[in-house]
């Protein structure tokens, strides 16, 4: 079902990597995309084509320079580098590959001048084997092409304009109706890592509880040519200790006194792993190939008004986060992400949304380790113009993504677009077939759509089995006024609720605000008002709380981030309670406050 496993690169006893990141050669194309093709850009080093600036992989290009231009760049941008792939991986026999983490929005790869790969849609990872196409005695060069073009048929979806002075087609100019800046580049690691010959292609983990019995259904899937493979799969504790094991490629561990993963507060010891080995082994019980994979055992489940984990009834406390920071802009930084997680347990927060696109594998690993929840998005943000070719490529974002996060305890909900334009009429067709698509690939959690439109007018909600809802309140609507917000949440939450009978959840609320802007009485963009806002909302939290059907509440935003240019901005969107800095607001301390005492009181 999932074209391929897309197992993160790891190196084992059978496996070596090699990351390629680092600066590389970057040029940007003319007008004209077919300039670089025509003069040949792949097959030879860029340094020799022209002028080249160096580019640091993984970050986006948009910042690095003084340029107006290369910031708001439209089309296709070149990166190259040459590296050397160590000659015993050839005495070995080892498959070689290349995993890309993430370029967006589509990038077209060669090797030494050959084409090897092609894909489409940012922040998902795709590798491809390079075995036959790679020196070993010399070195490889390695050309990446990238468009950031956004078009109606693209997942998000954007529209190009082009701008003429007289007849003469100057430039083109991007614009889509999402407010993130749609930063460009290759924007997490390169990898180069190998394989033997015969490999584990993928391993697929699930988990159960019967009382104090945890159980992890796997199944480990292989391609190989030697005949009578076998597979060995064992499971350690933290501490190493070897606590099940099975002689099956398909099979089900049983595991009596488990050590379950819980979300951060809601017990002792939060996020606890095991480790899964999986070892494909030869006619003579030889190793073949081994890969290990970090396993949570934990249980989603979800009625009519309530979304449980591990039997007991949780209430998300979160954030609707982005990829962005200064200078890098969607690049995956651990300085930035160690940081973000040290700030989110700080607050006392249990969730973030992929807020609006995958995140960096890296970040649900940290998620797992720390039993940090996430609901998972896809690309498909502000999701219009429903066609069958959008439709075809919305499903791709979501196999790749399934494909990619389906074994991350941290993840315990599909989110699979942001704010569709759900009152047009094919919204309902539309998004039924993208859900019973998600259904065909994965049963064991929530899908949701973080829905904008009027209760009664979505045409989404019946297909959901959780459903968030955003609303700005005090900011998009009635500008500057306190007065029945709480009154309008509530009545809103309670809509969503008799319209569907299924939990609901506030994904998004807020209100911009420039650190360090004091007025009294509150006002829009002061430190002020964001905390009356605030305060509004969490008078009808605290009564939907006890309605029964209220799941959770999502602040928009973590942190400030980087938007296009607007009037309605300064410097980007500054919803955060932390600035893009990552220092706290007045805000952040108000929200520490309500979401240490909900942690306490639950
Ligand atoms: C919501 C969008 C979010 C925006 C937010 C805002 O879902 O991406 O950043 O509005 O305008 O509609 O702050």
């Amino acid at each position: 079902q999932f074209n391929g496993g897309a197992l993160y690169p790891r190196a084992t006893e059978t496996r070596d990597l090699r990351r390629l990141d680092g600066i590389w050669n970057f040029r940007r194309s003319p007008t004209d995309p077919e300039y670089g093709y025509r003069n040949g850009w792949y097959e030879q080093d860029l340094e020799k084509t022209g002028p080249i600036i160096p580019m640091p992989v993984p970050a986006s290009y948009n910042d690095i320079g003084e340029d107006a231009s290369l910031r708001d760049h439209v089309g296709l941008v070149w990166y190259d580098r040459r590296f050397h792939v160590p000659p015993w991986w050839s005495k070995m026999e080892q498959r070689v590959w290349l995993r890309f983490s993430s370029v967006h929005y589509a990038a077209q790869v060669w090797v030494n001048g050959k084409p090897v790969t092609y894909h489409e849609i940012g922040h998902l990872p795709f590798e491809v084997e390079v075995t036959d196409f790679v020196n070993y005695n010399s070195s490889n060069l390695l050309t990446v092409v990238v468009d950031n073009t956004l078009l109606s048929d693209t997942v998000p979806q954007g529209s190009i304009r082009d701008i003429f002075v007289g007849n003469t087609k100057i430039r083109q100019e991007q614009s889509y109706t999402f407010d993130f800046f749609n930063y460009a580049g290759i924007h997490r690691s390169v990898f180069l890592y190998t394989t033997p010959q015969a490999y584990i292609d993928d391993v697929i983990v699930n988990t159960d509880i019967q009382g104090l019995t945890g159980f992890v259904v796997y199944n480990v899937t292989y391609k190989s040519t030697i005949s009578s493979t076998q597979c060995l799969i064992q499971l350690y504790d933290k501490n190493g200790t070897q606590v099940a094991g099975a002689n099956d490629c398909a099979g089900l561990l049983e595991l009596g006194n488990a050590n379950f993963w819980w979300p951060y507060l809601m017990h002792p010891e939060p996020g606890y792993l095991y480790t899964l080995r999986a070892s494909l082994l030869g006619p003579l019980g030889e190793l073949i190939d081994t890969y290990s994979l970090k396993v949570g055992i934990r249980t989603v489940t979800w009625s009519n008004t309530t979304i449980y984990l591990n039997d007991k009834p949780i209430y998300l406390r979160g954030f609707g986060m982005h990829e962005d920071s200064d200078l890098r802009g969607k690049g995956w930084d651990p300085v930035l992400w160690v940081k973000n997680f040290n700030l989110i347990k700080w607050v006392g927060a249990n969730v973030f949304r992929t807020s609006h696109y995958p995140y960096a594998e890296e970040i649900y690993q940290l998620a797992d380790e720390q039993g940090i929840m996430i609901i998972d998005e896809c690309p498909g943000v502000d999701t219009d113009i429903f066609t069958d070719a959008l439709l075809e490529k919305h499903k791709q974002s979501l196999t790749e993504l399934i494909r990619r996060d389906k074994n991350h305890p941290s993840v315990i909900m599909w989110s699979i677009s942001n704010e569709p334009r759900s009152q047009n009429v094919k919204a309902n067709a539309y998004f039924g077939n993208v859900v019973k698509h998600v259904k065909s690939m994965d049963l064991s959690r929530p899908v949701t759509i973080a829905i904008a439109q009027n209760y009664l007018i979505d045409k989404s909600g019946q297909h959901l089995d959780v459903i968030c809802f955003n609303r700005y309140n005090g900011w998009y609507a009635n500008t500057g006024s306190l007065l029945n917000i709480a009154a309008y949440v509530v009545d809103e939450a309670t809509a969503w609720f008799r319209k569907h009978n299924k939990p609901v959840i506030m994904t998004e609320y807020g209100a911009d605000t420039i650190a360090g802007l004091h007025m009294l009485p509150e006002y829009v963009w002061s430190e002020e008002y964001q905390v009356a806002v605030m305060s509004e909302h969490f008078k009808a939290f605290d009564r939907l709380r006890h309605a029964g059907f209220f799941s959770g509440e999502f602040i928009w935003n973590f942190a400030d981030f980087k938007t296009a240019q607007t009037i309605t901005r300064v410097g980007g969107n500054k919803k955060g309670i932390f600035t893009r800095a990552r220092q706290p607001k007045a805000s952040a301390h108000h929200l520490r406050a309500r979401y240490l005492a909900l942690a306490a009181a639950d």
